[in-house]
């Protein structure tokens, strides 16, 4: 018997609880995050070869350090525990939902997407071309419908496969010609900086132009942290000066405007009379 463990994440709303019942049936455990008072779910789901353990996160739009579920939720998809995370995605709320798929993407996590919420993506005539998502991210996209228990074989198929196979090629967004010199330079100054060395080094780069309480604090326990915050500070003003926003403005921008362009390439959609009438 082999056991391959799943994070679920998504947005609050997205259909998470659904799609964990689905998964756990009646085997859920309910404990504590360790330090705080967030829930932590977790459960099985039994195939005859293999066990897969179910890890609920908290429903977060985003992944930084700023709430505590956004940092439970990071934390452990960067922990190293989860084989794959399932990003439940909100298919009638597609750019909103997709900057948490980003996110999680910039990571590195080895991601699969459940389209949810697929049943009210058609009723409002909203339709996606799976095989072109798919491609442009790089990721399985599964389309589910949690609440009716449908897609949930699919995915679960598209998990076990990308578990196997780890991560694919490596998802970046191109920030531009203004800050990706400077995060090149940031990303290789940090390379053996040991607080943060188990972390992939691009996103840290990206996280401490950013702001990101978390990396920054991690980074000044380090022996270099004065060099490095300095070439940060650097970086950061470099950006401002040049593209008139703070590199957190600049890096959601970027973010949006890739979403927006996946959007464009894989879903259409029909305006119904409502549409017309407002
Ligand atoms: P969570 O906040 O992400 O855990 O989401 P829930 O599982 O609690 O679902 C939020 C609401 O959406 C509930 O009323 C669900 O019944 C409903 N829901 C979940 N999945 C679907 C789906 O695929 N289609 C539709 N129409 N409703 C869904
Ligand atoms: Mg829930
Ligand atoms: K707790």
């Amino acid at each position: 018997l082999k056991e391959i463990t799943v994070g679920l994440a998504g947005n609050p709303n997205s259909g998470k609880t659904s799609m964990f019942n689905n998964l756990t049936g009646a085997r859920q455990h309910v404990g504590n995050w360790p330090g705080v008072t967030i829930e932590k779910k977790e459960g099985r789901h039994i195939r005859d070869d293999l066990v897969i353990r179910v890890v609920d996160l908290p429903g977060t739009y985003s992944l930084g350090a700023f709430s505590e579920d956004e940092a439970v939720a990071r934390n452990y998809i960067l922990s190293g525990e989860p084989d794959l995370v399932i990003n439940i995605v909100d298919a009638s709320n597609l750019e909103r939902n997709l900057y948490l798929t980003v996110q999680l993407m910039e990571m590195g996590a080895n991601v699969v997407i459940a389209l949810n919420m697929f049943d009210e993506a058609e009723k409002k005539q909203i339709r996606i071309d799976l095989e072109a998502m798919a491609g442009i991210l790089g990721v399985p996209v599964v389309p589910t419908v949690a609440v009716r228990n449908k897609g949930t074989s699919e995915l679960v198929a598209a998990a076990v496969s990308a578990a196997g196979k780890g991560p694919g090629r490596a998802f970046t967004i191109d920030y531009g010609k203004e800050a990706e010199p400077g995060i090149a330079k940031l990303e290789a100054a940090l390379t053996g900086v040991e607080t943060v060395r188990h972390l992939p080094a691009r996103w840290v780069a990206v996280k401490l132009l950013e702001g990101d309480e978390g990396i920054y604090g991690r980074v000044m326990q380090s022996p270099e942290a004065g060099e490095i915050i300095k070439l940060r500070d650097e970086v950061a003003a470099h950006i401002e000066s040049v593209t008139g926003l703070d590199p957190e403005s600049l890096f959601a921008d970027r973010r949006y405007g890739f979403i927006g362009g996946l959007i464009r390439e894989t879903v259409t959609r029909k305006s119904t009379a409502e549409d017309r009438l407002s």
